[in-house]
Order: structure tokens, then C-alpha cells, then sequence
């Protein structure tokens, strides 16, 4: 019989199914775990690819989080899109109940791929104070790097560990950086700050416009692997590896977007 870790993402639904609880659950089957969820926002798209969020009334994702916490028990929490500083709140309080033995990985999600517009500009003081100081590893890409180390945009390896070395002060233990293309567009660098020593990961670039759901899926991958007791190095290979191998096979969903295809990680 299976004898599988339980892992929760407290996310958003992407109704496109590339990103939010959908690229996190698939993920999370992908990756061995049991994936689980707590609504708390559900994004919609016009025929012109104009997104929409419809947030979940706080009464129902209490209701979700108590048949997921107090019903079932988890070994992991990962957090994605979460739309207000009531609901960030909220999650930071589930965060902080766990016990120390649980991963908590804080993905701060600010916009999504196809827009570039922050949906959420003052969630971003919410997720420094209610969220970061519980997290095991935070996951920005650059952009949400500099919003949340409250720097200017990131352009160089060097701007990066500034940044890093501000949001660890935050609290996490881990930050993990998702350097992007601005820093190389011939090889893919993620770098991991753990308040001592910066570990840098690169592997090689795909070039693909269809990229939507890497960013959640990257870190669904890295909240299983810490789950199952990986270290934070043998997670990040293990992940890079599997964006790479996801990113290879992504498609073409309609004119505005692609997403990454989880069927093609190719680790057991
Ligand atoms: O990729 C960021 C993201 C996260 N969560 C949800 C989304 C998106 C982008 O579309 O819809 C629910």
C-alpha cells in the first residue's frame, strides 16, 4: 500500500489548468506526494486573455484548511496566489501552527505569466511580515525578489545576493532565487541563500515561449522533495531537472499561452 507524504498547496485555481493548484497538484502526483488544497482564489480569462480573480469567501477556506489541518494532518504546505492580506494573514496563521518538523514553502506570487501588471501590490508587506518568518524556502523570481527585499530590479548576480540577503533577514531558512532570463539567456542559474553560503544551480536554457505554470510547478516540485526528506541541494537538482525535462515537452494551449507538461519529468 502506498505510505505517501500529505502536502498541501493554499492557492489559487488557474481555470486554464497550466498553473496554481493545477500545476501543483500534477506536480505533486508526479513527484510521489499527496497532494492536497485550499482554495483561495479562482482566476478566470476573457477571450482576449484579460484575467479576472474571483476570491473565496474566508468563511469557506477556513472550512477547507480545518478538513485539511484538523481532519487529515499534513507533512508539507506550499502557498501560491493568495489575492488579499486578509487571506495572507490567515495562511501565515496556519503556517505558523504547524509543527517545526512540517516544510512550508512560501512561493510569493505577484503576476501572472501573459500579464505583467501586479495584481496584488499591497499583499507584498503582508507576505514580509505574515508569511517569510515561517517559511523553510521562499521562492521569488526576480521580480518578486526585488519587491520583497525592497530593491531595484534585478540585473546582476551580485544585485541578486543583495536581494537574497534582505529576504532571508525576513525569516525563511532557505531563499531560493529563480534567476530567469534576465541574468543569462544561455543557461538557467537558480541560487539558494541559507543565511551562510550561497549554493548556485544552473542547467541548461529552453528555449520555449510556453512557459506558463514553471514558476508554481518549481516550487510543488521542491515542497515534495523537501517533504520527503531530500536536503535543500539534492531538491534543487531534482527539480531543475524536472522543469528542464517539463519545459522540453510544453505546448502550445491557445494564442496566449503554453503550459509546461509534468508527464515528461523523467525521475523516478
Ligand atoms: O503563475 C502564477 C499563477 C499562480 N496561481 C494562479 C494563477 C497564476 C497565473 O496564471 O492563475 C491561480
Amino acid at each position: 500500500m502506498a505510505n505517501l507524504k500529505k502536502v498541501v498547496t493554499i492557492a489559487g485555481s488557474d481555470t486554464s489548468g497550466g498553473a496554481g493548484i493545477q500545476a501543483d497538484l500534477k506536480t505533486f502526483q508526479e513527484r510521489g506526494v499527496y497532494g492536497m488544497n485550499v482554495l483561495t482564489v479562482i482566476v478566470t480569462m476573457d477571450k482576449n486573455w484579460n484575467h479576472k480573480v474571483f476570491p473565496i469567501d474566508m468563511n469557506t477556506i477556513k472550512e477547507q484548511a480545518q478538513t485539511v489541518f484538523e481532519g487529515i494532518g499534513v507533512d508539507g504546505v506550499k502557498t501560491g496566489m493568495l489575492p488579499t492580506v486578509e487571506i495572507i494573514e490567515y495562511a501565515g496563521s496556519l503556517l505558523k501552527k504547524c509543527d517545526s518538523s512540517v516544510i512550508k514553502v512560501v512561493d510569493p506570487v505577484m503576476v501572472c505569466k501573459g500579464t505583467d501588471e501586479v495584481l496584488f501590490p499591497e499583499n507584498t508587506i503582508a507576505m514580509q511580515k505574515h508569511l517569510l518568518p515561517y517559511a523553510t524556502a521562499v521562492t521569488p523570481n526576480l521580480f518578486e525578489a526585488a519587491q520583497l527585499a525592497g530593491v531595484a530590479p534585478i540585473h546582476s548576480l551580485d544585485d541578486l545576493k543583495e536581494a537574497a540577503k534582505k529576504i532571508y533577514d525576513l525569516g525563511p531558512k532557505n531563499v531560493v532565487i529563480k534567476g530567469g532570463k534576465a541574468l543569462s539567456d544561455k543557461i538557467s542559474i537558480d541560487v539558494v541563500y541559507n543565511g551562510k553560503d550561497f549554493e548556485i544551480f544552473e542547467s541548461e536554457k529552453i528555449n520555449t515561449p510556453y512557459t506558463h505554470g514553471a514558476g508554481c510547478t518549481f516550487a510543488a516540485s521542491l515542497t515534495a522533495e523537501l517533504t520527503k526528506g531530500k536536503s535543500v541541494t539534492e531538491a534543487m537538482n531534482i527539480t531543475k531537472k524536472c522543469i528542464t525535462d517539463a519545459l522540453k515537452e510544453s505546448f502550445k494551449l491557445n494564442e496566449y499561452v503554453g503550459p509546461v507538461y509534468h508527464k515528461a519529468f523523467s525521475l523516478k
